[in-house]
């Protein structure tokens, strides 16, 4: 006799052979919203579609009946929202006929820019400033097979000179000066009101380039002259202290701040992101490295999500300004980059301590339990 481990009336039936299904990347999901036609080779790792997640104890913080949301895409395939911007540039730039792509990069454009034109089969050479990209950053260009030239000198200097190089050179640039990227990027805002059914009141985000910002508000326009949604959200963007020019009003020749993601002293988007603020009534301030860090950790802690320390500044902006937020309004923070990239400030940063030097008996373990 043999052994079944179902009766017969609920054996599994099998299912049909998967036809592609389920989320097909941003391109296709938002191809009517894109520059893109049939023809257009889409080079894609199924980006987008990131999860939109309440996160109590910051509303609780604030009080007054808001509802606040992260916008989490640190989930995206290299595990930043660059993915977004990137298969569209790296599609584009496929479509033209590019042989490699170069980037300048605090870390994550280049971790996507490498992914992305291996797999549309181009070289990707990436500039980075030495010493200032999160550990992660760098084993993942490396490990995708970028060319990684990394500079004595800072992220604006590097973007300096691949601004040169792509005009001299057979190579596409693909930083945030490439308008595709902006249009890639411009889904994540699409995706929050898919989610909300309107867009915020508040959008909250942090600010280096001021890329993402641009695009956000690309987004919220678009679907709004769409009526996708009824209204648009006052766009708060948040730099770290070190390097703030959007606030100061002038470059900094020597960002400093340990969210080296955001170490950027001339955003290449500067008029842009000025004009962004002013279209929306929104407003930018600065977050100190102790504010990041105290919202980084309380991220983590309280809510399970890990974010890279550059991410939790809209976080702890919103927390610096709530006094601001008004009664009874819908906040979505942009969480743009996972935690994992950056394992050298968890570490450093965790309050947490880790127990060392217990032996390998229960009852030593029960001991440091504190049983
Ligand atoms: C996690 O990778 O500029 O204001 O070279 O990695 O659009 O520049 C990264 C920027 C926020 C700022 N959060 O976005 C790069 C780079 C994270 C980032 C930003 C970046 P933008």
């Amino acid at each position: 006799m043999t052994l079944s481990l179902f009766p017969s009336s609920q054996t599994p039936t099998a299912r049909p052979a998967a036809a592609p299904s389920g989320w097909r990347g941003l391109i296709e999901e938002y191809r009517q919203f894109l520059p893109v036609t049939d023809a257009t080779p889409v080079v894609t790792l199924r980006e987008g579609n990131t999860p939109l997640i309440p996160v109590p104890s910051i509303a609780a913080e604030i009080g007054k009946q808001v509802q606040v949301f992260v916008k989490y895409d640190g989930l995206n395939p290299t595990g930043s929202f660059k993915d977004r911007g990137m298969t569209m540039a790296i599609t584009k730039a496929k479509e033209a006929g590019a042989k490699a792509v170069i980037c300048a990069s605090t870390g994550n454009t280049s971790a996507a820019a490498a992914a992305y034109a291996r797999r549309g089969g181009m070289r990707a050479f990436v500039l980075i400033p030495d010493g200032y990209v999160a550990l992660g950053k760098l084993a993942q260009a490396l490990v995708y097979g970028a060319e990684v030239l990394a500079i004595e000198g800072n992220f604006d200097q590097a973007l300096k000179i691949v601004r040169e190089m792509a005009e001299t050179y057979p190579v596409t640039l693909v930083n945030s000066v490439n308008p595709y990227r902006l249009e890639g990027q411009k889904t994540a805002a699409f995706e929050v009101v898919d989610v909300l059914g309107d867009a915020p009141d508040w959008l909250c985000i942090p600010v280096g380039n001021a890329g993402n910002i641009s695009a956000y508000w690309m987004g919220f326009c678009e679907y709004h002259q769409h009526q996708r949604c009824q209204k648009l959200p006052r766009m708060m963007g948040f730099q770290a202290a070190g390097a703030a020019p959007l606030i100061s009003g002038h470059a900094v020749e020597h960002p400093e701040t340990l969210a080296t993601a955001i170490r950027i002293g001339n955003p290449a988007n500067w008029e842009r992101a000025i004009a962004v603020k002013d279209a929306s009534q929104g407003a930018f301030n600065p977050v100190t490295d102790d504010e990041i860090i105290a919202a980084y950790r309380m991220l983590a802690s309280q809510e399970g999500i890990f974010c890279e320390p550059a991410s939790a500044a809209s976080v702890a902006g919103l927390l610096k300004v709530k006094d601001q937020v008004p009664a009874g309004a819908t906040v979505v923070c942009v969480l743009t980059g996972n935690g994992l990239k950056d394992p050298d400030a968890a570490i450093k940063h965790s309050e947490n301590p880790l127990k060392q030097g217990i032996q390998p008996h229960l009852e030593a373990v029960a001991k440091a339990m504190g049983f």
